[in-house]
């Protein structure tokens, strides 16, 4: 199916993972201080998480043995600038060189994400959030920190995760601290920082790390019509165009696109751009399309989609459902054929290589009496998935650089839930109970291990 290569692995965030979170010279992030979900009474905090800090040895040989040959994790900016832009945590910065020194032990190619959501909790107190400039420099800062250490040893950099969602949860921070006239224009700023910090990243990497190469990633959700009415028609093509294409032609040409400055102006908050940072988003610009999978969506006429009122209904389960789709236990639709129909628009549109960083289904699962788990709906699900990847490379031409799934050790959710479970090696603790935090290998481990030993050929 694909190259000879080709990025199998597995893709995770710091938080999600880490845990040791005040351990290290570690500063607080938003997540810390429980500012970033309404998470339920009953979810885990982010405390110990799955304990990678202090098994990432044990974890990345598991991972290894499944024969990854990459493997996407995030740097918390806090464990390496604990204020986000002062001093350097030195302990920290040796945690990430360690864990990318094991992997490389192993040929695994560490594809290192610099921003999964987690901002360092002292530059909200100090400037409110990304709307601020001096957010966007502290982060040129921790850039350039991290790129200088990892030198030769990382050639993929993914400057934000999910960069549309991203973007989303700094609108909705500006919100809640600006006054209520200057609201939407902080969040227009919000998401203008946003994405230079992305051009940043290619302009560091440049600099220091001219082998590297820099991936802007954003959660594809592909917008179907709800019927062939033109107008839902119509509806569907703009979600498309607010949530997956807009961000992703900036990254790409390092221009606003025409609708984008369209929207902004309608809601009166159309910035007056500096020359210079026009210039600078222009020499940034990306050299491949990273992005996650997990559901399509449908767009109707009369309920206009926008980044700010999409992502809380898309984590939720409340998306409109697709009669022709099934859905997981968290009401996400399942549908590999939206994997295909993803990754061909972005590879025909941009003409750019895409990987695929994050796929998966969240599942509640218990360990049985032999101290696994039978999952062949997650072998089915990711069969299907990879079919779909399959048809998209061979019959469409997509240049495919890899695929991780989500969470391939099971981790906390966004939301922070332990019993949602993505993982082909189970963690046994539950949301409040951490039990020894052993790890079993479930059913889909050997089968993901024979995906990989024949490049795909075998599902
Ligand atoms: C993406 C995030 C991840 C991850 C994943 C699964 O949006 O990048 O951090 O959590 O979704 O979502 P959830 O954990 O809500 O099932």
């Amino acid at each position: 199916m694909v190259k000879e290569n080709f990025m199998w692995g597995g893709s995770v965030s710091s938080m999600q993972t880490e845990g040791a979170w005040n351990e290290g010279g570690k500063g607080p992030s938003i997540y810390d201080a429980g500012l970033m979900t309404s998470m339920a009474k009953t979810s885990s905090d982010w405390k110990v998480a799955i304990d990678f800090y202090h098994r990432y040895k044990e974890d990345i040989a598991l991972f290894a043995e499944m024969g990854f040959k990459a493997y996407r994790f995030s740097i918390s900016w806090s464990r390496v600038l604990p204020d986000g832009e002062g001093a350097v945590n030195e302990e920290g910065l040796a945690f990430y060189e360690a864990v990318v020194d094991e992997l490389l032990k192993y040929e695994i190619e560490p594809v290192v994400c610099l921003y999964h959501f987690d901002l360092p909790l002292a530059l909200v107190k100090k400037y409110g959030g990304w709307h601020h400039r001096s957010v966007l420099e502290a982060f040129k800062k921790y850039t350039e920190v991290v790129v200088k250490r990892f030198g030769k040893r990382v050639k993929y950099y993914i400057p934000m995760n999910e960069q549309n969602a991203a973007s989303t949860i700094a609108i909705q921070m500006a919100h809640k601290v600006v006054p209520e006239a200057e609201k939407v224009k902080a969040g227009v700023i919000a998401e203008h920082h946003m994405l230079l910090a992305v051009a940043g990243v290619k302009n560091c990497t440049r600099e220091f790390a001219p082998h590297a190469e820099v991936g802007g990633m954003v959660n594809f959700t592909p917008f179907y019509p709800k019927t062939s009415k033109p107008e839902d028609v119509l509806a569907a093509q703009i979600a498309n165009r607010r949530v997956n294409y807009q961000i992703l032609d900036v990254f790409t040409t390092g221009v606003y696109p025409a609708d984008m400055l369209k929207d902004w102006e309608e809601q009166q908050a159309l910035p007056v751009f500096q020359d210079t940072d026009l210039a600078a988003l222009k020499s940034g610009t990306i050299d491949f399309i990273a992005h996650s999978y997990y559901q399509s969506a449908i767009a109707a006429e009369g309920t206009p989609i926008t980044l700010e009122n999409f992502f809380g209904d898309f984590v939720t389960g409340k998306l409109l459902k697709n009669d022709y789709l099934q859905e997981s236990e968290w009401g996400w639709m399942i549908d590999p054929v939206g994997l295909r129909l993803a990754v061909k628009e972005m590879s025909d549109r941009y003409k750019l290589p895409v990987f695929t960083i994050e796929c998966g289904i969240g599942v509640q699962e218990e360990l049985n009496d032999e101290k696994t788990v039978e999952d062949d709906y997650r072998i089915a699900y990711f069969t299907a998935q990879l079919e779909q990847l399959s048809l998209a490379v061979e019959e469409d031409g997509v240049d495919l650089m890899g695929f991780l799934t989500w969470g391939p050790i099971d981790l906390l959710s966004s939301q922070g839930e332990m019993k949602k479970r993505y993982g082909f090696i189970y963690v046994d603790r539950d949301e409040k109970d951490l039990k020894e935090l052993k790890r079993y290998k479930k059913k889909s481990f050997e089968w993901f291990k024979q995906v990989i030993a024949t490049n795909g050929a075998v599902l």
